[in-house]
């Protein structure tokens, strides 16, 4: 099933002259419109006339998170105030986030692009869409919104609230797809059992996730507690939001949709491409986006791409799942480590609940990693013996995941924060 079957699964000979196309509207656009491209470009000798092929791309400046906070708030834009029907912001906790805006084409393209991900995830207009992400400045409850109400869906817009409510709404109004973070599904499905509900009961059928990163072997949990088919999305504000790459059926990899957004993956020190499948920075620069076009945006998220056909249909490139972003990566005694490793191994121990967090700290000069996880009563007030034995075997399976020995501190249910929107994994205590 496709939105837009001819576009998803176009010729790739085809994509690229689009992609060129495309490419040189939006670099002369920016070039027009927008004077911190003005002059980089200049600075690099840059034509914008002179674009001939894709490979010109690599020439062009890459765009940093920070080049856009310094250009707060509107100093990005491509288009005049009046022509801009949607402001929104990323959700960035630290420091000023950025402020995005959408024309009323940008927000028809969004739609269609949101609307592309909801019906390889399995919605249809026989649906009913409970999008428990944040409304308000955000973008990805409204993006997804707006792409439910195309596929003719119906739309809860409950936004975050109450866990209790959530799965009450859930219950009474028959949702038969859920959309929020992994995290936040994850505290559904636990709510679920203790209010004694049987999931069975529910009417769930899909879980489009995204939005923080998250691993397979979480996917395996929520679709076995949710009864669900589960999708990873990806997007991000300063390129679009959801909509920009999403799991079809084969649940594989992640589509990009390559007619709207050009990809790069390159080395996060040297900026160099590297090779196909190696893992590095993704870049993304936007073909079609009129208020808030980027050039060669640095996501500071980690993935590889890869080519080859999937068997889906669609041409378009798929990116691995993200494993984390080069600012969450830990970096603790010369070894790097991501959450999202930790969490697979928490995964797949039996007596450990799945929310956990890792706290950073400096003893005597050394750094020192400790996950708190949330383990069963039983093992919470089980014998000292028998619990010391449990927090060994996490500790080795652990050593062995990571390549480095952590602290490992059972602490009760219930005891770490539940957070609706994005979980946050690392307190780093080191820099407090
Ligand atoms: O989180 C957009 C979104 C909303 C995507 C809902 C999917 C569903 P921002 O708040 O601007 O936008 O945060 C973007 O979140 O750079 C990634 O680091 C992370 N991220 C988004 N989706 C995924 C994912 C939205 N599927 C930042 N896997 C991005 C891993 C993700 N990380």
């Amino acid at each position: 099933m496709y939105w837009e079957g001819e576009k998803e699964c176009i010729h790739r000979e085809a994509l690229k002259q689009l992609q060129l196309e495309r490419l040189q509207a939006t670099v002369l656009r920016v070039y027009m419109n927008v004077p911190f491209y003005r002059k980089k470009f200049g600075e690099s000798g840059i034509d914008p006339d002179a674009f001939r092929s894709l490979e010109d791309l690599r020439k062009l400046p890459f765009t940093t998170k920070e080049d856009l906070r310094v250009s707060y708030p509107y100093g990005m834009f491509a288009v005049p105030l009046r022509e801009v029907v949607r402001v929104q912001t990323s959700s960035g906790t630290t420091g000023m986030p950025t402020v995005v805006g959408y024309t009323r084409n940008d927000i028809k393209n969004w739609s269609n692009l949101a609307a592309r991900i909801l019906v390889a995830g399995g919605v249809t207009q026989n649906d009913i869409v409970q999008i428990a992400f944040d409304y308000g400045l955000f973008t990805g409850a409204l993006g997804l919104h707006y792409g439910a109400e195309r596929v003719g869906a119906s739309v809860i817009p409950i936004s975050s609230v109450n866990t209790k409510r959530q799965v009450k709404i859930m219950q009474d109004f028959k949702t038969t797809a859920l959309m929020c973070t992994p995290s936040y599904a994850l505290a559904i499905a636990n709510t679920i059992v203790e209010m004694g509900l049987n999931v069975n009961s529910l009417s769930l059928k899909y879980g489009l996730f995204g939005a923080e990163p998250w691993s397979e072997a979480m996917r395996h949990e929520l679709q076995g507690k949710l009864k669900i088919v589960a999708t990873d999305n990806y997007g991000l504000s300063e390129v679009m939001s959801p909509g920009v790459a999403g799991e079809c059926p084969e649940r594989n990899g992640l589509h990009i949709n390559e007619d709207h957004f050009l990809v790069e993956v390159v080395d996060p020190e040297t900026l160099q491409p590297l090779p196909e499948g190696e893992t590095g920075e993704m870049v993304i620069t936007t073909l079609t986006k009129e208020a808030f076009p980027v050039v060669r945006f640095r996501t500071r998220d980690l993935t590889s791409l890869r080519t080859e056909p999937c068997p889906c249909g669609r041409t378009f490139v798929r990116m691995n799942k993200v494993m984390g972003r080069t600012d969450d990566m830990i970096k603790i005694r010369g070894i790097t480590v991501f959450p999202s490793q930790i969490e697979s191994v928490l995964f797949e121990i039996e007596g450990t609940e799945p929310h956990y967090q890792i706290i950073l700290d400096r003893k005597a000069a050394v750094d020192e990693l400790t996950v708190l996880v949330e383990v069963s009563e039983s093992i919470f007030f089980d014998q000292v013996r028998k619990q010391k034995d449990f927090i060994e075997r996490i500790k080795s399976r652990l050593a062995a995941e990571l390549g480095i020995l952590v602290e490992v501190k059972p602490v009760e249910k219930q005891t770490l924060e539940r957070v609706e929107g994005k979980a946050k994994r690392v307190i780093d205590k080191r820099a407090l």
